[in-house]
């Protein structure tokens, strides 16, 4: 498999619900297991993402236009364009003559929270002085979250971008590790690769600085830049424009970090909204309202997306969190079983990893609370050599 199909996999699984990822990821293990005892030894052991490629791929084929399709379409003078901004039942698309308003059509209007996020390519018609977004074209990532209020329904948050730039602010909001690996988890199911950004470095001392830093190592140790700056006093925002050079970016993270002021601090011409935080509470106003593509130049795009105050992930399903984890899985293969969970069961190689250090504690409490629906952990997980190995 190549990295192309591999992420096309996870773009794919991440369309999918809880129950039929689960369906699909026990058929090909099963339909795995029956062609390893069949195979010649010595022979190169497939993958089970292998197997499970080939069962999704058709689950989804009716999904979007087909090839002829498209072709009909463009020969019937639809135009490709950029989904840059979405309200109910419209968009706002870039085409190739600038920035145009479109209506949905009703089909896509009523599955839009879901099927259609900021970044997509669609077909886009002409209909006499008006225009309509006729296709969602396949994609190269897709950046979902959990509905806050349906947790097997998705929301699409962006579409087809390279990098997700995970900002947190060093003071106001207060900086919780346990929510960047909220969104660390979504990221490794969309197909994109993470960054970290650290704002409002301004807003604590040196001392606090560096404990800071040392607090996100387990981030920079999983090969993510962790990039620290000031959008305030103007530091570190060149390191973060190379960063991000020639790529499609999204920016999420809480209310108030300063997602929208780094957009401006990158480019003033894209002029993004931006708000002041709160005093008392320290928590933003929410001041970006809906996502909005911007781009700027040296080849990057931005979606600037509204702080989400709950950043819900599918609590319901243990190995979609352990793939956010991913200095989890070289050592799961060593865990007794197959399913392991890495809470409660003997032979857990994950948990002798967080015994030995291997694995940094933070990140493995972080996990557990996740599992348990983010509430405290287990008790167990406080007392030294916790819980039977
Ligand atoms: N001290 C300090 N304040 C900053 C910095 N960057 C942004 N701010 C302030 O933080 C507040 C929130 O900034 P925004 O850019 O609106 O935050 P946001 O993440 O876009 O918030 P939402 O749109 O609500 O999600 C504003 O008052 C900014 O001026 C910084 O580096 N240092
Ligand atoms: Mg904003
Ligand atoms: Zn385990």
């Amino acid at each position: 498999m190549d990295k192309k199909q591999r992420r096309r996999l996870k773009t794919m699984l991440a369309e999918l619900d809880n129950g039929e990822r689960l369906r699909l990821t026990k058929r090909a293990t099963k339909l795995r297991q029956a062609a390893l005892r069949t195979q010649k030894p010595g022979a190169r052991r497939p993958e089970l993402d292998e197997f499970l490629f080939e069962l999704v791929a058709p689950e989804l084929g009716d999904d979007g236009p087909t090839d002829a399709e498209l072709q009909a379409a463009a020969a019937a003078g639809a135009e490709r364009g950029i989904v840059t901004g979405i309200v109910a039942g419209a968009c706002t698309v870039l085409l190739d003559g600038g920035e145009v308003g479109a209506t949905l059509s009703t089909d896509l209007a009523a599955r839009q929270q879901s099927d259609l996020a900021t970044g997509d390519d669609v077909l886009v018609e002409r209909r006499g002085d008006s225009r309509r977004v006729i296709a969602v074209l396949p994609r190269r990532s897709l950046l979902v979250r959990a509905d806050p209020h349906v947790a097997q329904r998705r929301r699409a948050i962006a579409a087809n971008v390279d990098v997700v730039v995970v900002v947190v602010a060093a003071e106001a909001p207060p900086l919780h590790p346990r929510l960047i690996d909220r969104y660390l988890i979504a990221v490794e199911h969309s197909g994109a690769r993470p960054v970290l950004v650290v704002n409002k470095i301004d807003l604590v001392d040196d001392d606090r600085r560096h404990d800071l830093l040392a607090r996100l190592q387990p981030y920079h140790a999983l090969g993510m830049p962790v990039l620290p700056c000031s959008v305030e006093r103007n530091e570190g925002i060149e390191e973060i424009r190379a960063a991000l050079a020639g790529n499609t970016c999204v920016f999420v993270g809480q209310s108030g970090v300063g997602k929208s002021s780094l957009l401006n601090a990158l480019d003033v011409d894209a002029a993004a909204r931006v708000g002041e935080v709160r005093s008392g509470d320290g928590r933003g106003r929410h001041t970006t309202t809906a996502s909005a593509l911007y781009e700027l130049p040296g080849g990057i795009r931005v979606i600037d997306t509204p702080g989400i105050r709950r950043f819900s992930v599918e609590d319901d399903d243990p190995a979609a969190i352990a793939a956010g984890f991913t200095e989890f899985a070289p050592l799961a293969a060593g865990c007794r079983y197959r399913d392991c969970t890495h809470v409660h069961e003997p032979g857990c190689a994950v948990r002798l990893a967080v015994e030995d250090g291997a694995i940094p504690r933070s990140r493995y409490e972080s996990y557990v609370k996740l599992l348990g629906g983010d509430g405290d952990a287990p008790r167990w997980l406080e007392t030294p050599g916790f819980g039977p190995m």
